[in-house]
Formats: structure tokens, sequence, C-alpha cells
């Protein structure tokens, strides 16, 4: 409720009738601006007060928690509105995702198969149907750079045997995958023995995606890309990989009209939260994160939306994807106040079932219907949710803040490796509490920090600085990611 909220700084003017008047993104900077100075006063004024009454402390932590999310929420509203208004000038990003698309096609589809160069995707390691699909993204990402056609032979992986039934084949002029047995291992230029450019088929070995980095490993941008895309994307990196994933991963004619059908059965509409919550095998790689961190999001997402839609009432409806079961008795259990729909009804059972044909399919209605929420709620410590977040690059719109993990940051198996550079300095401290302790690292302006992706604070990051070699917490806003411009054809 903007009227009863304390406002510093710059009030927005009102209208005859006594309602606000927006001007434009002048108007919303100003608000926004605003809003920022309220949360920090609202926080200094609260914790002053805890000070004098410790006594207090779950009263006062009550009312900032009551004060704070609504404001942080409007505050977020501006900026996406005002992010929006950046580009529906001309819809660049819609016209560089389809430029993407043509440059990948064009080097997927040579005129001439017979003399075409080949790329075979040699993947020797299996996993689960995400973590495979990343590897197979490694391999795209050399064929497109080095202007090859990847080959795989789809029916060799035992693990997920609708796989070939479901994807269009990654080349429509070059299907037949041959040679492999007489392919060289590509190298890449800057590697011991690397290939020559003219050999005609080359195979990139993969076992531990962390064995190579090429120059066109995930996490790289399009160097003839970049400036158009910095312009109106706040992750480029992210861009370029939903790019190159959503082409490995598009979905053949039947699936796409399954898919629909799926969602009309379901009830699918807008505004909807898709919520992706792993269980089952995956307790022995990553923390448990209870369904109330993820309920958190989805409740803030609702409240921002009926913000912007004070006169419309809606359903508050929660996509919900899980590999196990009991996770959807909970949900509508704990939160009779939203509607939770779920694909097809046996969806999380085939999920147990990984070695059916059928898995894939089920698997992809929860993937692609996630990808089609209006925001996305998981971890990104699978596979899956990483997976999501990709393809939501698809939507002709910048989705990197669309969207929350509340484990890990974003990260592609096999990327290169993520660095940041320091636009401030920072003094860090270190802090006791009573089972561990937490320390901050100094950043000069300049210095490089090596991200480490599992420790994430949303407001601080965990990374080793590279002029000191110390590794810890610095603040998120202190810093800004280091791209790689990578020549793609
Ligand atoms: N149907 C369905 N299956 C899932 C879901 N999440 C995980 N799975 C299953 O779990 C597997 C996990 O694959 P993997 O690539 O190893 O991802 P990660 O373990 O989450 O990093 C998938 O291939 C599915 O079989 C989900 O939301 N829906
Ligand atoms: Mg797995």
């Amino acid at each position: 409720n903007r009227n009863t909220v304390c406002v510093i700084g710059q009030p927005p003017a009102e209208n005859s009738k006594g309602g606000l008047i927006w001007r434009g993104a002048t108007g919303l900077l100003y608000s926004s601006l605003s809003k920022a100075l309220q949360l920090q006063e609202l926080l200094s004024q609260d914790l002053t007060k805890i000070k004098q009454n410790p006594e207090k402390l779950g009263d006062l932590l009550s009312t900032l928690k009551r004060h704070l999310n609504p404001l942080e929420n409007s505050l977020v509203n501006d900026l996406i509105t005002m992010q929006k208004n950046i580009d529906t000038n001309n819809n660049e990003i819609k016209k560089l995702n389809k430029l993407a698309q043509e440059l990948i096609r064009k080097t997927q589809n040579p005129p001439d198969c017979r003399t075409a160069k080949k790329l075979h995707c040699d993947l020797r390691r299996t996993c689960g149907f995400g973590c495979l699909f990343h590897h197979y993204g490694i391999c795209l990402f050399v064929a497109i750079g080095t202007n090859r056609v990847m080959q795989v032979k789809w029916g060799n992986i035992r693990a997920y045997p609708g796989i070939p039934k479901t994807f269009r084949n990654i080349s429509d002029t070059c299907i037949n995958a041959t040679g492999f047995e007489q392919a060289i291992e590509w190298k890449s230029k800057g590697e011991k023995n690397s290939t020559s450019e003219d050999a005609e088929i080359v195979k990139l070995i993969i076992q531990k995606p962390r064995d190579r980095h090429t120059p066109f490993s995930p996490w790289t941008v399009p160097a003839n890309f970049l400036p158009r895309i910095e312009a109106v994307h706040s992750n480029p990196m992210l861009w370029w990989i939903g790019q190159v994933q959503s082409y490995l991963m598009r979905p053949q004619e039947w699936l796409l009209n399954d898919l629909e059908t799926c969602k009309k059965e379901i009830g699918f509409d807008h505004p909807i939260v898709g919520v992706h919550i792993r269980r089952t095998d995956k307790i022995s790689e990553a923390a448990y994160v209870d369904l109330s961190r993820y309920m958190v999001h989805a409740k803030n997402w609702f409240d921002r939306y009926a913000e912007k839609n004070p006169n419309k009432s809606f359903k508050k409806r929660i996509y919900l994807a899980t590999d196990e079961v009991n996770v959807t008795l909970e949900a509508n259990e704990r939160y009779p106040e939203y509607q939770f729909i779920s694909g097809l009804p046996n969806a999380s059972f085939h999920a147990a079932k990984r070695r059916e044909e059928e898995t894939v399919k089920y698997l992809l209605h929860d993937v692609y219907l996630l990808r089609d929420c209006d925001y996305f709620v998981g971890t990104f410590s699978s596979n899956i949710g990483q997976m999501v977040y990709e393809l939501r690059q698809a939507l002709d719109r910048d989705t990197t803040f669309e969207a929350v993990s509340l484990d890990n940051t974003y990260l592609y198996i096999g990327q290169s490796t993520r660095y940041q550079k320091a636009i401030m300095n920072h003094i860090g401290i270190c802090q006791k509490f009573v089972d561990r302790k937490e320390c901050e690292i100094d950043l000069r302006v300049g210095d490089r920090i090596k991200v480490n992706p599992k420790v994430n604070k949303g407001y601080m990051y965990g990374g080793r600085n590279m002029r000191t070699g110390r590794a810890g917490l610095y603040p998120a806003y202190k810093v800004r990611d280091i791209v790689t411009p990578a020549r793609y054809p």
C-alpha cells in the first residue's frame, strides 16, 4: 500500500482525481530510489529499537518482517516495470533470440552432408536426464563454435529409452552419424596437439565435464552478439546457454501437442508460479530444503502480482513438480489457500522409474510447464532446476530475475570458471555464531574473485579473491561478472 508507508525522498505527484500519476521511467526511478531509502530507514530504526528493548526482540522482528516484505515487493515491481520499458521499445531480445537460433541452425545444417565437418559427441558416463543433457550441451557449444554438425546416437542412452522419440534431430540435412570409429579426438587450439581445423570428423570425449575447458565452454558469449545483448539483458552468459540448450531440446511436434493438451487438462493458466522440489536420491547431494522456504517466494510473487493488479481477482495457482509424491500431499495440507496443480497424475511415480520410455515424457511435461510459469522457485543444485532456468530464456524477455534458487547460485556443468570483478572496496569481518564462524573477505576495486557456486546467501556471494588468496563471503552488489566473449561463427 503505497500511501501508508512513510515517504522519504520525492513523493509521486497526484492527479486531479487524487490518484497517483507515474511519470514514466523517471517517476518510477524516483519512486524506487525512495523505496530503497525507506527500506534502509525501516531497518535502521527497527534495529535501534531492538538495541534499546532487547526483551521485545520477537515483536520487533515481526513488525520488521511485516513492513519489509511488502516494501521490498513493491520495489521489485517498479524495477521490473522499468526493465520492461527498456526492452518493449523494439523487442530487441526477441530479435536476438531469433538471430541466435538462426546462427545455431545454420551451423548444424550444412548444405552437403558428405563433405561437412562433423563433431561426434562421445559421452562416457551416465547420469540423470538433466545431467546428461547438460553434458551433450557441452558438445553443442563446441560444435557451433567450430562450425561442425554435432552427431550423437540418442538410441545408445539406455537409461532413458524415450529420448529418440522426443526431440527433433539436431540437424535436418546431416542426420546419419557415420565415421564414429575413424574420428580423431578434438583438441582446441590452445591445447597440446590441437586438432587441425580441416579434420573432417572429430569426436569430443567427455568423461568428466571438468576435464576440458574449451574456447566455447558454457558461460562464454558469442562476440558478435555481445554488444547488443549486453544492452538489454542482465545476464548475457545465461542468455547464450539458454539459446543453445533450447535448440538441443526442441520437442518434436507430438510432444508440443501433448504439452498443450496437458495444460488444458490440468488447468494450467496464468498467473502461475512454478515450484520444483527435488527430494529422493538428491538428499545425498544437497541439503534438504523445507517446503515453507519455497512458499515464502511464491507468496511474495503473488503479493507483487496483487499490487500490480489491484482490481483483479485471481487464484493463487502453483505448478508443483517433484520426484517425491508426498510433497504434493504436504503442500495441499499445509497451504490450502493455494491451488496446486501437477503434471499428469502419475508423473512423480514415473520419476522413480527412470528406465522406462514414458519417463522422459513426464519429466518433460514438468520441465516445459515450469518453463512457462510466470516465476520459478527451485534449487540450482538440481540439473532439472538449472535446465528450467535455461529454457526460460526462450520466452523472449529477460527472465534472469524471474526465478530464485534456494541453494546454489546458477551453474552449468562444465562451464568455464566464473570470475567476478570487484567494483567497490570492501573490508571483511568475521563473525562467530553458536555453531560456526563466518568470514567476509577484503575486496579492492579491480580484484578478481573466483566464485564458489555453493555459497549463496542472495545478498552475499562466496568465493576466493585471486589477489589475496583468501576465501569467504562478499556483498553481491560490490562485484560484477566478468564476461568472456568467444569467436563463434
Ligand atoms: N517427473 C519428474 N521427474 C523428476 C523431477 N525432478 C527430478 N526427476 C527425476 O530425477 C532425475 C534427476 O536427473 P538429474 O539430471 O540427475 O538431476 P538432479 O539429480 O536433480 O541434478 C530426472 O531424470 C527425473 O527422472 C520432476 O520434477 N519431475
Ligand atoms: Mg542426479
